[in-house]
């Protein structure tokens, strides 16, 4: 028998990837796999002769892939993350002070989304003896202050581990919030550097080999009884589907509950794709970026159900969407169930519909349900509308430069349903949550709670990771393209292949167009009202000095046959097209932005006095 008191010497950093490696998960299906599939690393001092050493020794079980920007890297091991429903991980290391500090923004990124990530930025020396390091930011008054606690608001478990015993209970710690389907989202373990590299004595048993399961949490039964109270008198239901559907993985059984009970489902960003574009309940986005066909549901709908969503001011309209409505807000978070003050149904997605479903049930639901006959032939009806929209948007422009809405129709003409359209900031997220039809779970993958420039091509890259089978299309802007593109040299390297489209329009269109709406002058977005002159930047150049393939197109028709050649290919493959920074497509929906109250502009009076007409509209 093994010796319950065994011990092993090992330094912090290998008990820490040794732990890692010998976490499992069980997924619904019965599979069990490693819970974390790689770590992210970008070496320097700080990580890698500690964490780099003990990532070595495990690189068979625990493969370490090398990145080429810190926040980069971070992107797309969340986006790994989200591909894989938050029930797979990776984790991420940097070198002390920069390299660190350029991983926040992908830190409060994955807070704001509720996505699961392991930070593990290098620190400073704990003991000090070298003091000030190089990249050490020195406070005067605390030398306890270090670059890395810039983690600490945007993590959902912060720890610096300034002794090695301190992982054993750190780490169970960081797991249980990571796969915790309420509070997960970054979790850092701030590392500094002598720390890594000293031995302890652990425990045998603290690397035993664990399976974790994803727990599903029932809703309380006076919810239950609340909600049904609420749903006895709903002609009218709608229902939103939110993230919180794909992340627990009920997909199906929503689209079900919808069609049997006969009610309408919008989805938000994060929850497009729940269903199919052409299920008989579906009615697109919701919001500002949504159908007029949804907008025009929640307005005249007498009960939303909101289904694991955090209603953010996008998908309510700034609260005007379907203001003082009954709201009843299935969430396994009591923070998001309570919002809007909504009656709140917690628990988990899948669970609660189930517990609903039974419910119904035994009150003799469908016959005998108050749920209008013709609401959803109703709503089927503005869909249709929509559709025939879409139609008319996406077809190629018959002179001139093509709108984003254009090249997305010519995407989607060459599509499959396998694919997966990857995208997060700038104007595109607005036109594909309006327009792209998804092909179900997993086919829409945006990045829409922190919208964060930079993030689509790392996401790509994530995204393929967790989906090799599956054609990755990340579409992305000229500024996003700008501001972060260096994981297109990863994909190549890794052999992670994506194809990116990018819609080139000289500029921050959609700024443009906003600062226009809030009365202001075209100023600072476009390259064209910039102080200096306008670059003529060659992108597909660009795309292949870092090792990919690509492609200038003149038009969508060019666009179309090139995709086919991107498809072929065996590797990334850029594609750039010119578009028109000025069209957009128009659902009628209003966005709160705040308009300065003083102005000599005339177009800003104008706006600020619609603007303080439309707050009216906000019920508080
Ligand atoms: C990191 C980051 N910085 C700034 C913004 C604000 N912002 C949102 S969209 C946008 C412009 C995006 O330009 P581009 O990618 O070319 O898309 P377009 O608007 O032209 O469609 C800016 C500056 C942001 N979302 N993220
Ligand atoms: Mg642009």
């Amino acid at each position: 028998m093994k010796n319950p008191n065994s011990t092993i010497r090992l330094t912090m950093a290998q008990a820490l990837v040794k732990f890692l490696s010998n976490q499992f998960i069980q997924q619904d299906d019965g599979r069990v796999e490693p819970l974390f599939a790689g770590v992210f690393a970008i070496f320097g001092h700080g990580n890698v002769a500690g964490i780099g050493e003990a990532l070595y020794q495990v690189r068979d079980t625990l493969p370490t892939l090398r990145a080429h920007n810190e926040q980069g890297m971070a992107h797309a091991a969340i986006a790994f993350t989200k591909a894989n429903d938050r029930r797979r991980l990776m984790a991420c290391t940097t070198s002390v002070g920069p390299g660190a500090t350029n991983m926040v923004t992908a830190a409060a990124l994955a807070h704001a989304n509720r996505l699961p990530v392991l930070l593990l930025p290098g620190d400073h020396f704990a003991n000090r003896k070298p003091d000030p390091v190089l990249q050490q930011i020195e406070d005067f008054g605390n030398p306890n202050t270090a670059a890395s606690d810039c983690f600490i608001p945007v993590s959902r478990y912060f720890d610096r581990i300034n002794r090695p015993e301190q992982l054993i209970h750190s780490l169970p710690v960081a797991i249980q919030t990571l796969l915790d389907p309420i509070n997960c989202g970054p979790v850092t373990l701030a590392l500094p550097q002598d720390v890594q590299a000293e031995a302890y004595d652990y425990p045998q048993s603290f690397f035993a080999p664990t399976t974790h399961r994803p727990r599903r949490q029932p809703a309380d039964a006076a919810e239950i009884f609340d909600a049904l109270k609420l749903l006895s008198h709903a002609k009218k239901p709608l229902l939103i589907a939110g993230g919180g559907v794909l992340y627990s993985q009920c997909a199906a059984q929503l689209a079900d509950f919808a069609a049997r009970y006969g009610m309408p489902v919008a989805e938000t960003q994060a929850g497009k794709g729940s269903l199919h574009w052409q299920h008989p309940c579906a009615v697109g986005g919701i919001g500002v970026t949504g159908s007029a066909a949804a907008n025009q549901l929640a307005q005249e709908a007498d009960l939303i159900i909101a289904v694991g969503s955090r209603l953010q001011d996008f998908t309510t309209q700034s609260r005007t969407g379907f203001a003082g409505k009954p709201l009843l807000q299935i969430n396994v978070a009591a923070f998001d169930a309570h919002k809007h003050q909504a009656l709140p149904l917690v628990g988990d997605a899948r669970t609660v519909l189930k517990q609903l479903d039974d419910a119904l049930q035994a009150g003799n639901w469908p016959e005998s349900s108050p749920i209008d006959a013709n609401w959803l032939s109703h709503a089927k009806q503005l869909n249709q509308q929509w559709q025939q929209k879409y139609e008319a948007l996406t077809q190629p422009p018959l002179s001139g430069l093509p709108s984003d809405a254009q090249v997305l129709g010519a995407i989607k003409r060459q599509s499959q349903p396998s694919d997966v359209v990857v995208c997060a900031a700038g104007g595109l997220p607005g036109e594909l949550h309006k327009l792209w039809r998804a092909e179900g779970p997993g086919s829409y993958h945006l990045e829409y709670g922190f919208s964060c420039m930079g993030y689509e091509i790392a996401g790509g890259l994530g995204v393929k990771l967790a989906a090799p089978a599956r054609e990755v299309f990340v579409v992305v802007g000229d500024g996003s393209y700008l501001m972060l593109n260096s994981e297109l040299a990863s994909s190549v390297m890794l052999g992670q292949k994506i194809i990116v489209v990018l819609l080139d329009n000289r500029g921050f269109g959609c700024i443009n167009r906003l600062q226009q709406g809030c009365g202001g002058a075209p100023f600072n977005n476009l390259w064209r009202d910039c102080e200096g002159s306008a670059p003529d930047i060659d992108f597909a150049l660009h795309a292949r000095a870092l090792g990919a393939l690509s492609e200038k197109v003149a038009n969508v028709a060019e666009l179309e046959q090139a995709i086919s050649r991107a498809r072929a290919a065996d590797r990334s493959y850029l594609i750039e097209i010119k578009t028109d920074p000025a069209v957009s497509t128009d659902n009628g929906s209003w966005w709160d932005v705040a308009i300065p109250a003083v102005s000599s502009r005339d177009e800003v009076q104008q706006a600020f006095a619609r603007y303080q007409s439309q707050q009216q509209q906000q019920p508080y």
